[in-house]
């Protein structure tokens, strides 16, 4: 439909009018029908992806107070998965099976499982400060600890306790090539765990930065290896790392320079208005280079919770750790693309301060102090250091990169804007109304040194009266909004009901190198072989005195073992290997009533234990629609009492069919497993004709197909021994298990027999793929099937069929009524008693119509 609206996207405003007024527009109807503007359907046309179509960036967002990173794309702004973090997440198995359960739990804190978190900021890995989409790392607020995900497959792999801060906000940060991810905490406390009166505040509550060392290769926090720079009690907010000039250097803000610590029920004023007493606060400035080599030598830190701590006296000694004022409760802190400037907003200023690392550097290296806080902190001049300040409006908070030097977007809270505006001239360009009260924000790609630009998503923690109405606790919004020409504009709103989702991070597509499937028995939380991986054939349950072990596998369309009998209070562990290698035949796994499952890709291997506490029956099953026959795929659990005694009800007769009954249906399955034999044999003359195994896709396919395939031989004997011993009944329901098989090789290997055509044939230009989309449109393979008659004649060759064969099968399609008494139309009828019914389709679309006829023409040799 949007087809006809191009002239509109292409052409002039004024062509765009008269091209709406033509009176057959179904466009224009939709458009008053729906009560859409022109600019709501450009919006629509710059987001919407038609069916398949895949999207240009990746955003990765924090899930907030859910504890999981939420995905989406743009521009479509389709979800498409929420990532079990710091909380469990039952779709992916994550806290139910014991692999998974071994990441979330290692973020215990003292032996406290915390199955929660609020995660804030998320960042992927660098290299040059450009992201590369290997690694995203998230933290936790509310618990500090910082996770590590693995975007090969998107799951999380790791989580680090921080051991002697107390909450977090300024993580996770990461350095330009990925050295450390900075974790910085919020609200000072006691480095220990002990108790300490707030009269301490000064001499004991710390606030510190966290270097966690990140092993690249082993896409590990090595926890050994990091360590933490000691801070005064400000209250630490929010950091960056330097790079480019600054590299080396990271900078983090801060909001209680006054170190006032409340007592709103003693009479006291509350923490608000104490801490915004100052007209400055401060901004840290510190060096992880030199910080790394101090971390080196015992007299540089202290010990606590088994964790290095850099005292403040040694990074001031040692020319790394420098304050500068800052305008009274900064937030966001961002250092630019070329890391010359950092920019900070106020959250009670009307300005955004642009500070020049280059001044800065200067005063370093001069030894130019304006003073010495009170824990001996060489003071920067505010002044001095600045490259100026610019009046944007009301709540400066967060910062974005254009790909446009000097362009960046700056959110404001209380205005709920964006503005652009440029810091290197410090003047405003644009501004754009938000809903409402927007965080963070995020250009393509916008904190790395390469910034994409092209869209920013605002972060709004307001939604009010955007969506409609689901109760008090409404969504968040995030606004996807056009930046590529000199006036923002608003292209789309995406409810998100999942936490405050509190910032993202977007990387564009092409740089995201995810795998498809597992390597055959891989543990995705280690990345390695599981020990317990489980091949065909393997199947097997051990006992060892309580301790039942059942090595399981799940293929199309059963688990094996299908009964597990295990005595009261056993400890039970199952192992289950999914051996498909097809793409997106995911089976799951739950033991009704255990509070278990699990999510087994193909190549996964993964466990559940537990102790069967529960006498009785419990049905087991596969918890993805997986196949025809996935209702199928189940099994019991038999926990018995050994103590206690059963009496068994009488085995109930059923009537028993006649033997001759039983031998037509015998051969009735018979006969219909010959037949489909003879289908899978012409696909496969068809597959080896054309050197499948030339192409990993399609031979994944095969081999899945042949698996089954291979499995006939054995069954059809069980078969055949059956009708020996006279056992009609069993010799049935083996040939029907052949049966199964063959259903099942026969459906891959179509698949993979459709994959190799794509393979071999000629591209096809985009008019025959809007043909070919036009075809599936309008319902043309209901009746036909390419390369072969079906409910209508088959269409290769229908071209050439008719003299003047183009433009034959145009009017055809565009009216068929006018040929139904043409001879050789009436035959057709007569023989397929039907007639081709008229779809409607438009002059363009049968021209594409044509050119994809003619694709399938140049390819008819694949049939
Ligand atoms: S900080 S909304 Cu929690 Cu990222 Cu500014
Ligand atoms: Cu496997 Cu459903």
């Amino acid at each position: 439909m949007l087809k006809s609206f191009k002239p509109v996207l292409l052409g002039s405003v004024l062509f765009a009018a008269s091209a709406l007024c033509a009176a057959d527009s179904d466009l224009e109807r939709v458009m008053k029908e729906r009560n859409l503007s022109e600019k709501d359907v450009l919006a629509a046309a710059k987001t919407y992806q038609p069916t398949g179509r895949k999207d240009d960036y990746m955003v990765f967002s924090s899930g907030g107070q859910s504890g999981q990173v939420i995905v989406y794309g743009v521009p479509s702004m389709r979800i498409y998965k929420y990532i079990g973090v710091f909380t469990p997440e039952p779709w992916q198995g994550y806290g139910f099976d014991e692999e998974s359960k071994a990441v979330l739990r290692s973020g215990s804190i003292n032996g406290k499982e915390i199955n929660w978190g609020d995660t804030h900021h998320p960042n992927f890995s660098e290299k040059n400060g450009e992201y590369v989409g290997d690694y995203l790392f998230i933290n936790d607020k509310a618990n500090p600890r910082i996770a590590v995900i693995n975007l090969s497959d998107f799951e999380t792999t790791q989580i680090v306790v921080n051991p002697v801060i107390k909450s977090d906000h300024g993580g996770s940060f990461v350095t330009p090539n990925t050295e450390y991810v900075i974790e910085t905490s919020q609200y000072a406390a006691p480095f220990d765990n002990d108790w300490h009166p707030i009269e301490e505040y000064q001499a004991v509550y710390r606030g510190a930065v966290t270097l966690w060392k990140f092993d690249y290769d082993k896409g590990k926090i090595d926890v050994n290896k990091s360590f933490s720079l000691e801070l005064p009690p400000y209250m630490q907010d929010l950091s960056d790392a330097g790079k480019g000039e600054s590299f080396g250097w990271a900078f983090t803000n801060s909001f209680n320079s006054e170190m006032y610590t409340g007592g709103i029920e003693k009479g006291l004023p509350p923490m608000e208005a104490g801490m915004s007493r100052n007209d400055t606060d401060y901004l840290h400035v510190y060096n992880w280079q030199i910080l790394e080599k101090l971390a080196q030598d015992s007299k540089n830190y202290k010990v606590v919770n088994g964790h290095r701590i850099v005292t403040i006296d040694a990074a001031v000694k040692a020319g790394a750790l420098f304050l500068i004022p800052e305008a009274k409760s900064p937030h966001g802190v961002d250092v630019s693309p070329d890391g010359r400037y950092i920019i900070i907003g106020g959250k009670l200023d009307t300005h955004a301060s642009v500070y020049d690392f280059k001044k800065i550097k200067e005063l370093i290296d001069k030894k130019e102090y304006a003073g010495k806080d009170p824990y001996g902190i060489p003071i920067l001049d505010m002044q001095k250091t600045l490259h100026g300040q610019a009046e944007l409006g009301l709540g400066p908070l967060h910062n974005t990169f254009d790909s446009q030097d000097g362009v960046i977007y700056t959110s404001l809270y209380v205005d709920s804007q964006i503005v652009k505006w440029n810091y290197k001239t410090l003047k405003v360009l644009d501004r754009i109304n938000v809903h409402y009260n927007i965080g963070h924000l995020d250009s393509m790609e916008g904190k790395s040194s390469k910034p994409v630009g092209k869209y920013v998503i605002a972060l709004d923690k307001l939604s009010i009266d955007r969506f409609n109405p689901i109760g008090p606790l409404h969504p968040q919004n995030h606004q996807l909004i056009d930046i590529t020409g000199p006036k923002m504009e608003m292209l789309y709103d995406l409810p998100i009901g999942l936490g405050e989702p509190h910032d993202v991070v977007s990387i564009a597509a092409s740089k995201l190198h995810t795998k498809p499937t597992y390597t055959m028995g891989t543990n995705s939380r280690t990345g390695k072989q599981h020990p317990a991986m489980t091949l065909a054939g393997q199947e097997r349950i051990e006992r060892d005195g309580k301790n039942v072990k059942v090595y399981a596998t799940a293929i199309r369309s059963h688990i094996n073992p299908e009964h597990i009998e295990v005595n009261k209070d056993d400890n039970v562990t199952i192992y289950m290997t999914n051996l498909e290698r097809a793409e997106d035949e995911t089976h799951g796994f739950t033991v009704d009533d255990y509070d278990l499952h699990m999510s087994l890709e193909p190549g996964k291997t993964a466990s559940v234990n537990f102790i069967a506490d529960k006498e009785g029956v419990f049905p087991f099953y596969c918890t993805e629609f997986c196949s025809a026959l996935h209702l199928e795929m189940f099994g019991y659990l038999y926990v018995k009492d050994p103590n206690k005694k059963y009496t068994s009800a009488k085995a109930s007769m059923l009537k028993a069919l006649s033997p001759e009954a039983l031998k037509a249906e015998y051969d009735k399955v018979v006969a219909t497993n010959k037949a489909t034999d003879d289908v899978i044999q012409s696909v496969v003359k068809f597959l080896k004709e054309k050197n499948y195994e030339k192409y990993p896709k399609v031979k994944a396919l095969v081999d899945d197909a042949l698996d089954q395939y291979g499995k006939i031989p054995e069954t059809k004997a069980k078969a055949d021994a059956a009708v020996k011993a006279g056992d009609m009944n069993g010799a049935i329901l083996w040939e029907g298990q052949v049966w199964q098989y063959l259903v099942k090789t026969a459906d891959v290997g179509l698949r993979a027999k459709n994959n190799l055509i794509r393979e071999l044939s000629t591209p096809m230009s985009e008019a025959a793929s809007n043909g070919e989309k036009a075809y599936l449109r309008g319902g043309c393979n209901g009746c036909h099937v390419i390369g072969q008659v079906s409910s209508g004649p088959d269409l290769t060759g229908v071209l050439l069929r008719h003299e003047n064969g183009e433009k034959w099968v145009a009017d055809f399609i565009k009216d068929p009524a006018k040929f139904y008494e043409d001879d050789y139309v009436k035959a057709m009828i007569n023989y397929f008693n039907l007639r081709m019914p008229n779809q409607h389709m438009k002059d363009e679309e049968i021209k594409d119509i044509i050119e994809y006829l003619k694709w399938v023409d140049e390819n008819a040799g694949l049939n």
